[in-house]
């Protein structure tokens, strides 16, 4: 049968693989993102093989988000799956240091967007008894790395998320996966040091990092398993990578 996904962050990296790959599976898509002009080039774009819908918001701003998900038209209502995505790191310091809209960005974006969105959607979900939610975590959220302190909690907080949806929402037959990377290759590090292209390149040398296409191919893994599995959990380390901060450059 066919589904409906609603992908937030999807105008780049592990977003957009994602609605890549989903297309790709024949899967409709509700693309979210705080860039309307990008979001029109993917509708376009995607429009080729799947229906595909775009809604523009901030998913730190609790009003807009429940405002966009109740304007969808009811054949975009019923949304299977839903991939909280959105999310981004800023700054690398040591606590004291901290910048405190930084922080605020982080948390705001990372754990509150996340459950802004959620909020929407799992009333859908639990009226229909199905659907299946990906929280995208991080290897950062499992393990505290030296100057990332608020940027783990916040990922830290996505971890206890995913295992509270999953106490809430199993009697209600939605599934809930977990998926935290290493050192995917993005604009994550460059939104990280604030456009430091050349602090930003570095973090991406002397190794083989994880292609945003790679963590889409573990979602999809996901969302294809039969009906009796849930996948909780996925770690993906890039092959270099034995801890987030410990990467073997040659
Ligand atoms: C991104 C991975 O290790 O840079 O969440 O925090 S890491």
């Amino acid at each position: 049968m066919k589904r409906i996904a609603l992908i937030t962050g999807a105008t780049s990296g592990i977003g957009k693989a994602t609605a890549e790959s989903f297309a790709n599976a024949g899967i409709d898509l509700i693309l979210c993102g705080r860039r309307r002009e990008v979001l029109d080039e993917l509708k376009e774009y995607f429009s080729e093989k799947v229906r595909v819908t775009i809604l523009a918001f901030d998913v730190r701003n609790q009003t807009d988000v429940a405002k966009a998900i109740e304007s969808l038209p009811e054949e975009w209502k019923n949304i299977d799956i839903l991939v909280n995505n959105a999310g981004n790191a800023h700054g690398l310091e040591p606590i004291q240091d901290g910048n405190i809209a930084d922080w605020d960005a982080m948390i705001d974006g990372n754990v509150k967007g996340l459950l802004y969105v959620s909020k929407a959607v799992m009333p859908i979900m639990v009226a229909r008894e199905k659907g299946h939610i990906i929280n995208l975590s991080s290897v950062a959220g499992k393990y505290t790395y030296p100057n990332g302190a608020v940027y783990c909690a916040s990922k830290s907080a996505v971890e206890a998320i995913s295992e509270g949806m999953r106490h809430d929402l199993t009697k209600y037959g939605i599934k809930i996966t977990n998926i935290a990377p290493g050192a995917v290759e993005t604009d994550f590090s460059l939104v990280r040091f604030k456009g430091d292209s050349e602090r930003a390149k570095k973090v991406y040398e002397g190794f083989d990092p994880i292609q945003p296409e790679d963590v889409a191919d573990a979602i999809l893994y996901a969302i294809n398993t039969p009906d009796r599995v849930t996948i909780a959990d996925i770690v993906l380390y890039a092959k270099a990578q034995a801890a987030p901060t410990m990467i073997h450059r040659k």
